[in-house]
């Protein structure tokens, strides 16, 4: 038998804030910008790699014809595809290596968004170019790469950080502004992926538009982030961090024909409570029962979760088929109703095994009312039952 007494509540909240770490990108009307170093995965970057830069990147040794651009990227970080081994038209083009048409076969990044609207949406990069070869990727989405997002090129705006949504095409090299069209064939969570097709391209932002007209401008907004709600924390049974099932006082034990002293149910509490208001109720044993059903067989560590009150310390028993496994006293508290645990090891049940546990209403003395003083209520929220291995 132990006890077990925890003040842990703000410990707890504590935790439970920081376990949601990660952010999700989401699409809020119309619009998705992504950080480009913020990519989920990358695949296929055996010969390419998209490294991340940022100010605490350390120096590298691939073969690269520029600095770092950190300073005026958002969020201070962007990536960048090397080695770049053709930064201009006098080293050469090496198929499947440096530079490559086929889209999603090269240094695949896949950032996964939940979008709400489907539908058309224009692509825009953010980029810096300082050469003639290092601006062009491919754009796909849920591992399809479409005609109309391949080839995302990036002809103006040379040495600063620029946005683009023009495609390559035979006929216009350059291409033209909203060119780059994704469609997004249904609201839920899609893939959106970048691959390479040439090396040395440096990429900062993301952006996808259902808006023709917009222009996007310097290093525009934030990312869109998917919401985050708080997700409803326990308030009772807090240090129960295990169990095979929670047999509840209120619900789950039979309190008819057990004694002479009644429980009533404590809904506020969840509980079950002794009326000391009546005098002949103190200082007497309460029983409720729960009857082992099939398949509880087996061996269980039990806790018995009582609820100490500032106005006395009550006594509890639990036994088993009248034979008494464990008794207990709750603990001295200035805080009511906090729950105090009883641990039972290595307690066997069978079907048809009846649990009883039994509270006492008593007093300390220390809070008058009514000419008397005040009487704890015998309260207890529950047996827990955990399966031993
Ligand atoms: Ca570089
Ligand atoms: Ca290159
Ligand atoms: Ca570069
Ligand atoms: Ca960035």
């Amino acid at each position: 038998m132990k006890l077990r007494l925890f003040y842990l509540f703000i410990v707890n909240a504590i935790f439970a804030t920081g376990i949601n770490a990660a952010q999700s990108h989401r699409e809020h009307s119309g619009l998705l910008i992504v950080e480009a170093e913020n990519f989920a995965s990358q695949h296929l970057d055996s010969k390419r790699r998209w490294i991340v830069f940022s100010k605490n990147t350390p120096t590298h040794n691939y073969s690269d014809a520029d600095q770092t651009h950190y300073h005026d990227a958002s969020n201070g970080s962007y990536i960048e595809l090397l080695p770049d081994t053709r930064s201009n038209h006098h080293e050469e083009l090496i198929r499947n290596e440096n530079f490559t048409n086929q889209a999603g076969t090269m240094a695949v990044l896949s950032y996964p968004v939940y979008f709400e609207t489907p539908g058309k949406y224009y692509v825009w990069a953010r980029a810096y170019s300082t050469g003639s070869e290092d601006n062009g990727i491919h754009i796909g989405l849920n591992g399809s790469w479409p005609e109309s997002s391949q080839r995302l090129q990036l002809c103006q705006g040379k040495h600063a950080w620029t946005w683009s949504s023009a495609q390559r095409r035979d006929t216009n090299h350059c291409g033209t502004p909203n060119t780059i069209i994704i469609e997004v064939p249904h609201k839920g969570v899609h893939t959106l992926m970048v691959s390479m097709r040439e090396d040395g391209f440096e990429l900062d932002k993301l952006l996808l538009t259902q808006d023709k007209n917009y222009q996007p401008n310097g290093k525009d907004k934030a990312e869109t982030l998917a919401f985050y709600s708080s997700l409803p924390e326990k308030t009772e049974l807090l240090e129960i961090k295990e169990y095979t099932r929670i047999l509840y006082a209120k619900d789950d034990f039979t309190i008819e024909n057990t004694g002479e002293i009644p429980y009533y149910r404590h809904k506020a509490e969840n509980a079950l409570a002794i009326n000391a208001v009546n005098a002949a109720f103190r200082n007497k044993f309460a029983h409720a029962e729960y009857k082992v059903q099939a398949k509880e067989d087996g061996k269980y560590t039990l806790t018995l979760v009582t609820l100490a009150e500032t106005d006395g310390e009550s006594s509890y028993s639990v036994s088993i088929n009248n034979k008494v496994i464990g008794q207990f006293t709750n603990p001295e508290t200035e805080e009511d109703y906090q729950e105090i645990y009883f641990d039972m090891d290595g307690v066997e049940l069978q079907k048809g095994d009846t649990i009883r546990v039994s509270s006492k209403a008593v007093t300390n003395g220390k809070i008058p009312e009514n000419g008397g003083t005040a009487f704890a209520r015998g309260r207890w929220r529950a047996l827990v039952i955990n399966r031993d291995d």
